[in-house]
């Protein structure tokens, strides 16, 4: 069977001082090493000024899969490994990419470890070094490893929770990445990142987690650079914070979710404004104000969500509209009966003097949850 190709990409600005060892390394012992794999190594130059460039191209004459991409300009670490990404596919043919650093540290022995779990059945492969065995270079310092600690978990955080990935992924700004192309990257949309710089990390872990890709940690000792300069900018947390926060904002289901928050906070406005003019104002039956604010809650809602929250599933023939509107009654009966039965139950358990603070807690931990499931799956359902 012919083997799958696996491209390393490197992208370099000013890093003679190690890329001869580099490339020596991965070529004489890491890929020696790898049977099941064809393995080459793409390096992407930001035209450096150092040299690296002619180096490189020295090397190409002993080894055959050593390619080089040099940048006009040098646009940020996050176009390199677009421009590294499109040629390894196009010209290699490449089956695998793997984003490495130039400076030692990420552990070439990773890479093995790395292409073993995409055999066993991954499709993005993780360096972490939050997970047991991986680690922050002993060398930093307080601020590095401060904001290294807490820019993963902010970043995390708003990229993800409450949803699986927030717990799955511990390293989100790691570097050291192994990705499947078929189905995943070659269906990735490239063109429009928001960052050309660091964050292009948080966006390609982004859009894998959204395509469905099977992810993997392993662990990561992230090592200190062993010449050179480090290139990490000034504005890096700002980045990651700016396109964490962009990623979550367009993310279509998160819209949908705060849309459909929205209409029901505004429902809950109608149906406590109404119940006080119909039972205060006018002075109705204690019995007919709840029933006919309830109600107008119930319209006000469908309303909104049709045209709104559930637009691309929306209802438009009248007579369609109408059915529509009495099942969706008869959903916000169950949603009714649901908050009737808890919060009588409770306020038993706990005594009256908690009635109000029970409500909210009913609200977002039962019947908000039963109306997302109730109009994705059975009213606005995907046709
Ligand atoms: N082609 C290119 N490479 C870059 C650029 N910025 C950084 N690099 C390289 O990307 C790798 C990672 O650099 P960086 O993430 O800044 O972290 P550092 O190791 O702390 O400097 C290194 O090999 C850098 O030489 C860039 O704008 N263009
Ligand atoms: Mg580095």
């Amino acid at each position: 069977m012919k083997r799958e190709t696996a491209v390393v990409v490197i992208p370099t600005f000013n890093e003679v001082g190690q890329t001869e060892k580099m490339i020596d390394h991965l070529m004489a012992k890491t890929f020696p090493e790898i049977k099941n794999w064809e393995c080459k190594l793409l390096y992407v130059d930001g035209n450096s000024p150092d040299g690296t460039a002619d180096l490189i191209r020295k090397k190409q004459k002993e080894y055959e899969n050593l390619d080089l991409l040099v940048e006009k300009n040098k646009e940020g670490i996050g176009a390199a490994y677009v421009k590294g990404f499109r040629r390894a596919m196009k010209k290699h043919k490449a089956d695998l990419l793997i984003e490495f650093d130039s400076d030692f540290q990420h552990p070439p022995e990773t890479i093995p470890v790395m292409l073993a779990e995409i055999d066993k059945g991954a499709d993005y492969v993780l360096g972490s070094r939050k997970i047991e065995g991986g680690s922050n270079p002993e060398g930093w310092g307080f601020k590095r490893v401060f904001f290294s600690e807490v820019g993963g978990i902010v970043a995390r955080f708003i990229m993800f929770f409450p949803f699986k990935s927030f717990f799955q992924i511990t390293d989100p700004t790691t570097g050291l990445k192994a990705s499947r192309v078929k189905g995943f990257v070659d269906t990735m949309d490239m063109d429009d990142l928001y960052s050309k710089k660091f964050a292009y990390k948080l966006e390609f872990l982004y859009k894998m987690v959204k395509l469905g890709a099977k992810i993997k940690e392993i662990p990561l000792k992230f090592g200190l650079r062993t010449a050179g300069e480090s290139k990490i900018a000034p504005d890096t947390a700002k980045d990651i914070f700016k396109i964490a926060v962009l990623l979550r904002w367009h993310d279509p289901f998160t819209r949908k979710f705060l849309k459909f928050g929205t209409v029901g906070f505004v429902g809950y406005l109608v149906n406590a404004s109404t119940l006080w003019f119909f039972a205060s104002f006018i002075g109705l039956a204690e019995w007919l104000s709840w029933a006919l604010s309830t109600e107008l809650a119930i319209i006000s809602n469908f309303t909104w969500n049709n045209f709104w929250t559930f637009k691309e599933d929306q209802f438009k023939e009248v007579s369609k509209v109408l059915g529509k509107f009495l099942q969706f009654n008869a959903t916000s009966a169950g949603a009714l009966l649901i908050q009737t039965v808890a919060g009588t139950v409770l306020t038993g358990i706990f005594g009256s003097q908690y009635r109000q603070l029970l409500l909210p807690f009913v609200i977002l931990f039962l019947v908000l949850p039963y109306n997302w499931f109730m109009y994705n799956k059975v009213i606005w359902k995907k046709k």
